[in-house]
């Protein structure tokens, strides 16, 4: 077989990489929107944010996508969906199979990989290797304005590093059962007057309309979608079914999506 290569010498490649690596960093360090996690309400709602034509970042902590959905249900790589969020679904092409009415199961793989596309197509940005561990705040009026984030790598080598501001007018943590952002905030501003009553143990019938209702602002200029909510607002967790997490993924955008178009 002849094969011609285009070839590049290791200098530009560097370059080329350098430069389109801090151009980006250079936008997006004011965004309109960070979301933390890039689990599936996360990517839910970086696929709507971006959508809705709003400058959307979303910082994950592995180099990897889709958080919880990857391991399926103790890493049986099926999941469950149901009624109406099979609409998500189909909108970014995830095949559903059908076991009862309105209840579908899905494949994990497919279900993050085609979840992460749409949101990147639609114009999100998502970087890879980054934890947010703090937020910015602001006063009169009190709210959250933005994260502080670091590499994962360097808070794994627990080395003292400080790390780099972002701003945004709306910050979403998707961070999962933690709800790291909102925990962190909580904690070192408590004149947001945020009381994390923690998860409940499982109820899935009940949990999954309680975490989409429950979804949205915590305090200004912060959200909370998918397990977080459970964790702030003291509810049920529901199991390996998914449907509340992508719901709650449109849910907040489409509160922060109102929020901001109000405050232009
Ligand atoms: C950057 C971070 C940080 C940080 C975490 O856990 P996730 O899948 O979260 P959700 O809420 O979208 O989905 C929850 C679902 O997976 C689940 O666990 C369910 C439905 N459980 C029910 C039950 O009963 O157990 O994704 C969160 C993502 C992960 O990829 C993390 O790596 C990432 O956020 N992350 N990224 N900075 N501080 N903390
Ligand atoms: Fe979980």
């Amino acid at each position: 077989m002849e094969v011609k290569i285009k070839q590049v010498e290791e200098v530009k490649i560097s370059r080329y990489i350098i430069k389109e690596t801090m151009e980006d960093w250079y936008q997006f360090v004011e965004s309109d929107v960070v979301i933390v996690g890039a689990g599936p309400s996360g990517l839910s709602a970086a696929y709507y944010l971006a959508k809705a034509g709003l400058k959307t970042l979303v910082f994950e902590r592995r180099l990897s996508f889709g958080g919880g959905i990857g391991g399926g249900a103790m890493l049986f790589h099926k999941l469950i969906i149901e009624k109406p969020a099979d609409e998500i679904l189909r909108e970014v092409n995830v095949r559903l199979k059908e076991v009862e009415e309105g209840v579908y199961v899905v494949d994990s793989a497919e279900f993050m990989a085609k979840l992460a596309t749409a949101a990147i197509d639609a114009g999100a940005k998502i970087i890879h290797g980054v934890t947010v561990d703090d937020v910015i705040f602001r006063e009169n009026p009190l709210r959250v304005a933005g994260v502080a984030v670091e590499w994962t790598a360097t808070q794994m080598a627990s080395l003292h590093v400080d790390p780099i501001f972002i701003s945004a007018k709306a910050v979403v943590d998707a961070t999962g059962h933690d709800a790291e952002v909102i925990s962190v905030a909580a904690r070192k501003i408590p004149e947001l007057g945020i009381v994390i009553p923690g998860e409940k143990s499982a109820y899935s019938e009940r949990a999954e309309e309680l975490t989409v209702i429950n979804t949205g602002k915590v305090a200004e200029g912060l959200y909370a979608a998918g397990m977080a909510v459970t964790e702030v607002k003291g509810l049920p967790r529901m199991g390996p079914i998914f449907g509340a997490m992508v719901l709650s993924g449109k849910a907040v955008a489409e509160e922060i999506t109102k929020d901001l178009l109000k405050s232009e």
